[in-house]
């Protein structure tokens, strides 16, 4: 039978009654929780991941429930410490957040900063030769991750496809990152190559993936966590329509200690950052900064520029500096939207 196709008005009235069935069903369990009503015990638990308003919590015996929240929280997002209570046989409602020690946010669709997945302690940057790695968006994670204080590593997948011209060309492009002290991991998910040293690496705290999509972000979560995928995607009842693309930030734990959270892939990456924290993102400069003629100094076209003259005697990388000057430009812009002259 050919498929009748909706008009944008019929599609339109679909969702807001969807929209209004799962108002009242949050209004009732408001109301339940307000009169104290047959709501089981508080119980903690962490998210792991999340589909719509559906929040899937694990608790401390690894039995996994799916959730909403209760309206007056903060959205829950992967990685959140929560309590949460029993509404029915298999379904439950968050009612406590715990504080976040670490958040990484993304903007959303509308250009606002949302939380991708909080509580991070360390994050792993993936590049592969294919897709082509951009280095601007590895400066710009590189950046974020400085400004939350946490670890920060690379990761270059698929070293099988390291044998030609272009692996020496990729080797030398991502040999600027060692020289300024950040920790490199080469491994191959498709050989099982270089993934003990990885969860060595991981084995204290929570570490997410982050990095262009493609690189083989969830592969390496399946290289290392065969089994527990199966779980989760029970609990989602995703359909999966023959993609593999991620579509959520999920939490995993690793056998050998630690959490490990798989992320969507992206295209570029705008870290709302200010000036300073720019300029601290990258730790090259350092040495340098505070250093200028002019203690305003924009070091675009300023005479004895600390930094530029780092660059000229080759001690700055002179890509990664371009790519300072950018998100520095960025943030500057931003700053201008906030509080116009
Ligand atoms: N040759 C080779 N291919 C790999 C390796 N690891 C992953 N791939 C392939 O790369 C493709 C993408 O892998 P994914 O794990 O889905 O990539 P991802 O980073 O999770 O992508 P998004 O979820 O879209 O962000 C798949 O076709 C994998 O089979 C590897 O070590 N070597
Ligand atoms: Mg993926
Ligand atoms: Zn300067």
């Amino acid at each position: 039978m050919a498929k009748r196709r909706l008009t944008g008005q019929q599609v339109r009235r679909i969702q807001q009654s969807r929209a209004a069935r799962r108002e009242a069903a949050r209004h009732r369990i408001d109301r339940r929780l307000d009169a104290g009503d047959g709501l089981g015990p508080e119980t903690p638990g962490v998210v792991i991941t999340s589909f719509g308003h559906t929040l899937v919590v694990e608790c401390d015996d690894g039995t996994l429930h799916r959730c909403v929240a209760r309206r007056t929280l903060d959205t829950p997002v992967c990685g959140d410490r929560v309590f949460w209570q029993a509404s029915t046989e298999t379904e439950g409602v968050i009612v406590a957040l715990e504080h976040r020690r670490s958040i990484l946010a993304r903007p959303d669709h509308s250009g606002r900063s949302k939380p991708l997945a909080v509580n991070i302690d360390r994050v792993l940057v993936v590049i592969a030769p294919r897709p082509e790695p951009s280095e601007a968006l590895v400066d710009r994670y590189l950046a974020a991750v400085a400004a939350m204080g946490v670890e920060a590593l690379l990761v270059i997948n698929k070293t099988d496809l390291l044998q030609d011209a272009v692996s020496n060309t990729l080797t030398e492009r991502i040999a600027v990152y060692e020289r300024i002290g950040y920790r490199l991991l080469r491994v191959s998910t498709k050989r099982g190559e270089g993934l003990t040293t990885l969860s060595e690496a991981m084995r204290r705290g929570t570490s997410i993936l982050l990095g262009q999509s493609g690189v083989g972000k969830s592969s390496l979560v399946k290289a290392l966590l065969p089994h527990r995928e199966i779980a989760i995607r029970a609990i989602s009842q995703t359909t999966g329509l023959g993609t593999h693309t991620t579509t959520n930030a999920t939490l995993y734990h690793l056998d050998t200690g630690g959490g490990l959270i798989d992320s969507p892939g992206v295209r570029g990456f705008e870290p709302a950052l200010t000036a300073d924290q720019v300029a601290n993102g990258y730790r090259e400069l350092a040495a340098f900064l505070g250093h200028c003629r002019f203690s305003n100094c924009s070091h675009t076209v300023e005479p004895q520029c600390a930094l530029k003259q780092a660059v000229e005697a080759g001690t700055v990388d002179r890509r990664r500096f371009a790519s300072f000057l950018e998100l520095q430009a960025q943030a500057n812009a931003r700053e201008e939207l906030k509080h116009p002259a």
